[in-house]
């Protein structure tokens, strides 16, 4: 079976729907959702046109410099938000500047705020959901949800009855429009999609036995001792309410159903825009260009201790949200303890520098680190100008017939320039594990992980470490490139997460062409295991995260990263290139079509006259399941196969198959 185009949401004999998207973070980067937003967007568009619409809250500077604001033309759009704007609402609306240039309303939460009471009374009133005064999030969200119900209300009354609107809602923050537009009864079909539960977030991040103790949590005490019991309520409000609920990982429709009481109708596993070059010789490149601008930091970072081949050194880095146990970092932090020992006992040659990019509160870079950069350019300016002078000399000498005396070459001047600038780059202390000066340094997890295992970047250390607690961007003085970059001159992404619904990072790395490590609690992780063959003959492991104790897990890991240094750099490269072809797999080209799926079964059930009925099996599914695609994709180096008709993944590139054992690296 496959994914068939007869499971699109309109047919020539529907009317094409009016869709909305509704999230925090539309055009407002905060996490995980405004990459499935922005990276889709493209596909929507083009299927929906001008019917498909996103919106969000006009509360950051980012909406003013993402989105071009303008005064919708005449039509439905522009009598809904004249009818609001004339009762004193302050709705935004202009194009997403992104691929597929979508519409998108920005509400202005700030202009209702003397509302908040009201509609606060209101929503308790007709809900039952209370509210408490000091919770600002939770404000907002109700602020923001009586302004989408009430534009989504006023839009649906400017439509003739034949007409029909779909709203997806993304996670809790924006439940609460959804909840009101069932409570009055207002004809919208609504997906909801949640992209973690409250309560699994907080469960996890306690140290708790969270996947063994599912089914017995209690969990309104739960919510109530963690005084989210209010958020809990509009996300668990907004679950029921909806008609179709989604969420975007089997693990994470486990969790729904116990910690929601709802199973999810449909999962939405996230996609990626890939896009392909023409030729798998340019994404190499880009991977020697980007390795040589973070070799250019390290040279500088390690300045004094610059004792290591740069030729015989691989990247390895966590990145994400600063979640230090939900991530992974403590795994990873103590996987790199366990390898930095293995390395040295088999006398590798090979040096790990791994980075750990996590935004914490900090007071700027520390001198230390912006140092190493400085006294490292000094030298490599001194040396340019020395180099002209020198280059110069042997022209002059050239042009009169001489051969130049080598040793007359270096002026004194130059030897003592020289000097001074070596003198600059002795260092008696150990390069730093941190660029920045953290405001809470005696508290930070990730700082006393890597003081507990003692990895202080001493030279006899084949494992360094940097933490970088900011993201990364093209104007940071010491790391000067984007996260993409970045992640393209790597070598390995690291992320054995405890708790990740979906898990952008590695995927963004198998797009990118990069191997990477998830574990089986991560939905990518679970996702990559039920399509991939061999995902390790893609460079893509999988930590058991879920069946094997810490140690165990910490084991793993650090056995993972230890065969990969023993690679060669002709199996590196091979590996890089089975990565990339798995991007296909990825593609919102094919993973929104679970979108499709998802609306039309809402559309079904709220429109079963214009839709038709949708029949529902004994076992609880819909008849849409049966459409879904089951495809995997065959172990890398075997020939593509019929037997999966769904993916072509052809071995037309230079890949050696008997280059890469995997064996070697077999867990
Ligand atoms: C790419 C480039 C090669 C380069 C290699 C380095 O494949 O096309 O020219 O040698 O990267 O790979 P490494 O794994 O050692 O960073
Ligand atoms: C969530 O963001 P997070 O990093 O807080 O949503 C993301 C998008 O669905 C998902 O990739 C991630 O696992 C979740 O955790």
């Amino acid at each position: 079976m496959s994914i068939s185009a007869s499971d699109a949401s309109t047919t020539s004999s529907r009317p094409k729907p009016y869709v909305f998207e509704i999230a925090w973070e539309v055009a407002n980067k905060v996490g995980g959702i405004y990459t499935v937003i922005k990276t889709k967007a493209a596909i929507t568009s083009k299927e929906l046109g001008e019917n498909f619409c996103l919106m969000g809250p006009y509360n950051t500077g980012s909406a003013r410099t993402e989105v071009e604001f303008v005064q919708p033309e005449a039509g439905v759009f522009r009598r809904t938000l004249d009818a609001m704007r004339a009762q004193g609402a302050v709705v935004h609306y202009g194009r997403w500047l992104i691929d597929g240039y979508p519409k998108v309303l920005m509400f202005d939460i700030a202009a209702s705020a003397h509302r908040l009471a009201e509609w606060k009374a209101d929503l308790w009133e007709t809900t039952r959901i209370g509210t408490p005064a000091d919770d600002r999030e939770t404000n907002d969200a109700v602020l923001f949800g009586y302004l989408v119900s009430w534009f989504l209300g006023e839009f649906r009354n400017q439509l003739d009855e034949s007409a029909t609107v779909l709203a997806h809602f993304h996670e809790w923050l924006v439940g609460v429009a959804l909840v009101l537009l069932r409570v009055r009864q207002i004809r919208v079909a609504t997906v909801f999609t949640t992209h973690a539960t409250l309560l699994g977030r907080y469960l996890c991040a306690g140290n708790v036995d969270f996947y063994n103790n599912l089914s017995k949590f209690d969990v309104d005490a739960e919510a109530g001792q963690r005084g989210i019991y209010h958020r809990y309520c509009i996300e668990r409000a907004a679950a029921h309410s909806a008609h179709v609920f989604t969420t975007v990982s089997q693990i994470t429709g486990d969790e729904a159903e116990f910690l929601l009481k709802r199973r999810p109708d449909i999962i939405l596993p996230n996609g990626l825009n890939v896009v392909k070059f023409s030729a798998l010789h340019e994404f190499q490149n880009l991977h020697a260009q980007h390795k040589e601008k973070i070799n250019a930091f390290v040279r500088g970072h390690f300045y004094g201790h610059y004792d290591f081949d740069l030729d015989n050194t691989l990247y390895f880095f966590i990145a994400g949200r600063y979640e230090y146990s939900n991530k992974g970092a403590d795994v990873f932090i103590e996987s790199l303890a366990r390898l930095n020992h293995r390395l040295k006992a088999a006398g590798s040659k090979m040096t790990v520098v791994a980075f750990l990019i996590m935004p914490a509160p900090t007071n700027n870079f520390n001198v230390e680190a912006l140092r190493g950069q400085a006294v490292t350019k000094q030298l490599s300016d001194s040396v340019a100008d020395i180099q002209k002078a020198v280059g110069k000399r042997i022209f002059e000498a050239a042009l009169r017939g001489t051969m130049p005396d080598g040793k007359l070459l270096l002026s004194e001047q130059d030897i003592v320039q020289l000097k001074r600038c070596m003198f600059a780059l002795q260092n008696p202390r150990l390069p730093p594990v941190v660029t920045h000066n953290m405001v809470d340094d005696g508290k930070d997890p990730i700082l006393n992980h890597i003081r507990r295992v003692r990895l202080f970047n001493d030279d006899s250390d084949r494992v360094k470490v940097i933490f970088h607690p900011e993201f990364l961007s093209s104007t940071n003085p010491l790391i000067p490139m984007d996260y993409e970059d970045f992640v393209r001159g790597c070598h390995l992404g690291v992320f054995p997460s405890y708790y990740e619904p979906w898990g952008y990072t590695p995927a963004e790395c198998t797009v990118l062409g990069i191997p990477s490590v998830t574990s089986n609690l991560s939905g990518f992780g679970s996702f990559v295991h039920e399509h991939v063959e061999d995902p390790h003959s893609y460079g893509l492991y999988i930590v058991d995260r879920r069946f094997k104790s810490a140690n165990e897990s910490i084991d793993q890991l650090a056995g993972i990263m230890f065969d990969f240094c023993q690679f060669s750099r002709r199996q590196r490269i091979n590996l890089r290139n089975r990565c990339e072809r798995l991007s296909e797999l990825l593609d919102w080209k094919r993973l929104g079509l679970y979108y499709k799926k998802a609306r039309v079964l809402a559309l079904k059930r709220t429109y079963p006259e214009v839709y038709g009925m949708t029949a529902h099996h004994d076992d609880g599914t819909d008849e849409e399941d049966e459409e879904v695609a089951l495809f995997k994709v065959p172990r890398a180096s075997a020939p593509a196969s019929p037997r999966f008709p769904v993916l072509h993944l052809n071995d037309e590139d230079e890949d050696d198959a008997d280059a890469l054992n995997p064996e070697a690296f077999q867990v």
